[in-house]
């Protein structure tokens, strides 16, 4: 089979790429990225001598791009995870959200209505968050069916591209799958997420900024977790079906945040590192509370989430200690920029 890996060298694309490049030699696997400030090369570096492994870089709104990689390489599978994916930067620059999350994936969608005429072997694989739900009270979980409701322009921009891929499978006919997950954490995440940039602040020595009170509750799954949900559904799931991704793991952000504290302290021999913790202003509509009830279909193909929250937050915390390089490379001055817009005037209150 030859898959497309749409946003292959950003966070989670990586550890998919990963995974597959390695686990299916006789498929070939295609990574399409325009490479912004998410996408690095880095991240794929130890697949790129990989016999079935090419990368192509551009922007999948280019139609004239992406259908000229269609006549290299036609895909069996588009695996759709190029994205801008940071809720904060979406407040900042919607526009830049409806460009790659809308436009974007109809310009994949047109290709595949147009070039996979009458074929039912191939699959147009969306991959969704379940910000598209809204946002739970204390009660509750999203569940298969629970209506969409996005609430900030990075999720609406989601919805309307999860909206899109529908469309395509009802009106023309397109196989398609769609899963829904919550939030990703693990190793070559961009240092914009709560997880990577408070464990960068721990290692600078920097405040821990937390929105609010840090009450908000987010449904937390390691990224490899994620990654072997994907695969499985690719095989195995139902054509024309919209799954939930969940670790059944949902936590208040402060008690993420703490327990990153203690373990940081118990592996670096530091101390004192609750004390770095920021309250500042909050986000603005911030959604309250996410929680999941994964898939029943997901379960019964066998797939269960392997990796316990202390463990993968660990094994986290070490791949930063251990790739100050990597760090280095990303914090770069446009980073550098976002991170005073961001939080310069919160931090000095
Ligand atoms: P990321 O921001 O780390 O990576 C996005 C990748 O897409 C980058 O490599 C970037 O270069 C590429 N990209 C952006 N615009 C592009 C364009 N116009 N053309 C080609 N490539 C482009 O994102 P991530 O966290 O790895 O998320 C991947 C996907 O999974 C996204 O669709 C996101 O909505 C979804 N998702 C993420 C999470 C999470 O917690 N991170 C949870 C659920 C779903
Ligand atoms: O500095 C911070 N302080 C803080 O309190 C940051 C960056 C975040 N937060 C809070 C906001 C959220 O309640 O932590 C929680 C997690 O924030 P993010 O890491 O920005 O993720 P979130 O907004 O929940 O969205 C993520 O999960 C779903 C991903 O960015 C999306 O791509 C994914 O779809």
């Amino acid at each position: 089979m030859r898959i497309w890996v749409t946003g292959g060298a950003g966070f989670i694309g990586n550890h998919l790429v990963r995974h597959l490049v390695r686990n299916y030699p006789q498929d070939h696997i295609i990574v399409v990225d325009a490479l912004t400030y998410a996408g690095n090369l880095a991240n794929l570096s130890d697949v790129a001598e990989a016999p079935n492994y090419t990368f192509y870089k551009a922007d999948i709104a280019d139609a004239t791009a992406m259908e000229a990689l269609w006549q290299t390489h036609p895909p069996d599978a588009i695996l759709h995870l190029a994205a801008e994916s940071h809720v904060d930067r979406s407040i900042l620059s919607p526009r830049h959200f409806v460009h790659t999350n809308v436009l974007g994936t109809i310009t994949l969608l047109e290709l595949a209505r147009g070039l996979w005429k009458d074929r039912s072997d191939v699959v147009f694989y969306q991959v969704s968050t379940d910000e598209v739900y809204g946002s739970l009270s204390d009660e509750g979980f999203f569940e298969e069916g629970t209506p969409y409701d996005p609430r900030s322009p990075y999720s609406a921009s989601k919805a309307a591209a999860d909206h899109f891929v529908r469309a395509y499978g009802h009106t023309y006919g397109l196989p398609y799958l769609i899963s829904n997950c919550g939030n990703n954490y693990g190793p070559y995440q961009f240092p914009e997420k709560l997880i990577p940039l408070t464990i960068l602040n721990l290692m600078q020595r920097k405040p821990i900024p937390i929105y609010g009170r840090g009450e908000n509750v987010r449904d937390w799954i390691y990224v490899e977790d994620h990654v072997r949900a994907i695969d499985r559904l690719l095989r195995a799931g139902r054509r024309g079906h919209t799954y939930l991704i969940g670790a059944e793991n949902p936590r208040r952000n402060i008690d993420v945040v703490s327990r990153l504290c203690q373990l940081y302290d118990e592996i670096t021999g530091s101390q004192d590192s609750l004390s770095l913790i920021t309250f500042v202003t909050d986000r603005p509509g911030h959604d309250y509370r996410y929680a999941i009830k994964p898939s029943p279909h997901l379960l019964e193909l066998g797939w269960r989430p392997q990796v316990s929250f202390d463990e993968g937050l660990r094994q986290t915390i070490r791949w930063y200690l251990d790739n100050p390089d990597w760090i280095a490379a990303v914090q770069t001055g446009e980073y550098r920029h976002y991170y005073e817009m961001q939080y310069g005037s919160r931090l000095r209150g």
